[in-house]
């Protein structure tokens, strides 16, 4: 919750998207003053006319079941994590086994969210393929900058193309 799911989408899509935030009624879980409670929906132009639609689920584990229909209509996914939290090995090895669970060959990529170290980054990626037995490619970037998710998308983009 928090990671910046919803900024993502606003960056890259701009007018193009519509959230489904409320404020927050759970401060114990996160201070943030809203929360996704639906799916977040973006459109992102591409050249030559096709679109790119883009799905946020909510962050807030009770809200799960929405993550799993996004998943079941999904053609590719972009876990974000914190690298630098204790947990988030744990946590983006969860999110990618249920995201292979559903489409075992799904294009996964990782977001990494916040600022990180290339020693950082380097841990978290080494302990994550020994956790799931295989890589997943990881890039950084600031979800709040646009052209840094544009970046992000494009590389993203080159793993829907490829597999
Ligand atoms: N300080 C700091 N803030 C950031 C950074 N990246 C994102 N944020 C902020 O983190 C917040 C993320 O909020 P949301 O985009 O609502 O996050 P979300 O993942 O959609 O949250 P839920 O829907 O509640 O799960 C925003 O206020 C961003 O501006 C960063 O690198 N540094
Ligand atoms: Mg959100």
């Amino acid at each position: 919750m928090g990671i910046g799911k919803t900024t993502a989408i606003r960056s890259l899509c701009g007018d193009l998207m519509v959230d489904c935030d409320v404020p927050n009624m759970d401060p114990s879980s996160s201070a943030k003053k809203n929360t996704t409670v639906g799916a977040d929906f973006g459109v992102v132009e591409l050249d030559g006319g096709e679109q790119l639609h883009i799905y946020g689920s909510p962050g807030q584990d009770r809200f799960d079941f929405v993550r799993g229909w996004l998943l079941s209509m999904s053609i590719g996914v972009i876990v974000m994590v914190d690298a630098n939290q204790p947990d988030s090995v744990q946590i983006a090895a969860q999110y990618i086994r249920t995201v292979l669970s559903v489409a075992e060959t799904m294009p996964c990529m990782l977001l990494l969210a916040r600022p990180i170290s290339a020693e950082a980054t380097d841990r978290f990626s080494s302990a994550l393929t020994k956790m799931l037995g295989m890589p997943v490619p990881a890039i950084t970037a600031d979800v709040r900058e646009k052209s840094q998710m544009l970046d992000a998308l494009d590389i993203f983009s080159s793993l829907l193309v490829t597999t």
